[in-house]
C-alpha cells in the first residue's frame, strides 16, 4: 500500500522558475539544471518566457528589439498573454510528471512593468490564475555587476538605470516560494546551490504536493 501511495496519480513534476536581472546568469543556470536533472533520469523540460516563437511572442520580440513601439500597458498584457497561451500545456506537462525549468515568469512581468511606474496591483492582475511556482530561484546580482558582464545586448530594457529599478521591484515581491542565491559567486557554486534546492522541490512534488494557482 505504501508503494502504491508513492506512485499515486498525484505524483507530478515541479514548476521551477528562475528570475533575476538581465545578465544575472539565469539562462546558463537554467540549461545546467535541465541537463543535470535529465542526467539523473527525471522527465524535465526547459522553458523560457517570453516564448518568442508564438504569434504573441513575435510581437514581444520586435518590441524588445526596438523595431516596434507599444504602449506600456499594451506590452504588459502581451507578456501576460504569452504566459497564458502556455498555461494548459504547462498544467498537462506537470500533471504527467514532467518537471519544468522556466527561465522568467510572472515576477518578470510585474517587476519590469512596475519599474516603468505602472501600478503594481494593476501589473499583478492579469497574472492571477496562472500556475504558482513550487520554487522561485532568484539570482541576486548588483545591477552594476550585471552590466559589466560582457555588456548588454542592446535590447530595450538592458540599461543600468532601468535595471536598478527592476531590482528594487523584484526585492519587494519576495515570498515564501523564493530562494535568493548570490549570483556573483562562481558559476559552479551557484549551480550546486540551485541543484540542491531543485532536487528537494522535485521530491516534494513527486510525493504529492498539490499544484496551486
Ligand atoms: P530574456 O529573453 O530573458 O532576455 O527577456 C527579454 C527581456 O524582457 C528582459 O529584459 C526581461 C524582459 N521581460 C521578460 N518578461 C517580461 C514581462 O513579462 N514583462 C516585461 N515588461 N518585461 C519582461
Ligand atoms: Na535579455
Ligand atoms: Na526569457
Amino acid at each position: 500500500l505504501r508503494m502504491e501511495d508513492s506512485k499515486s496519480k498525484e505524483s507530478r513534476g515541479a514548476l521551477i522558475v528562475l528570475e533575476g536581472l538581465d545578465r544575472c546568469g539565469k539562462t546558463s543556470q537554467s540549461s545546467r539544471l535541465f541537463s543535470s536533472l535529465e542526467g539523473f533520469g527525471y522527465s524535465v523540460d526547459l522553458w523560457r518566457f517570453p516564448d518568442r516563437n508564438t504569434g504573441v511572442g513575435q510581437m514581444i520580440s520586435s518590441y524588445l528589439l526596438n523595431q516596434t513601439q507599444l504602449d506600456d500597458r499594451t506590452i504588459h498584457l502581451l507578456f501576460s498573454a504569452n504566459r497564458w497561451e502556455k498555461r494548459s500545456m504547462m498544467e498537462s506537462k506537470l500533471r504527467s510528471g514532467t518537471t519544468l525549468i522556466v527561465d522568467r515568469y510572472s515576477y518578470s512581468g510585474v517587476a519590469f512593468s512596475a519599474a516603468k511606474g505602472l501600478d503594481i496591483e494593476w501589473c499583478k492582475a492579469p497574472e492571477k490564475g496562472l500556475l504558482a511556482p513550487d520554487l522561485v530561484l532568484y539570482l541576486d546580482i548588483q545591477p552594476e555587476e550585471a552590466a559589466e558582464r560582457g555588456g548588454y545586448g542592446g535590447e530595450r530594457y538592458e540599461q543600468l538605470e532601468f535595471q536598478k529599478k527592476v531590482s528594487q521591484q523584484y526585492l519587494m515581491m519576495r515570498d515564501h516560494s523564493w530562494k535568493i542565491i548570490d549570483a556573483s559567486l562562481p558559476m559552479e557554486d551557484v549551480e550546486k546551490q540551485l541543484s540542491a534546492l531543485v532536487l528537494d522541490s522535485v521530491d516534494l512534488c513527486r510525493k504529492g504536493k498539490p499544484l496551486s494557482q
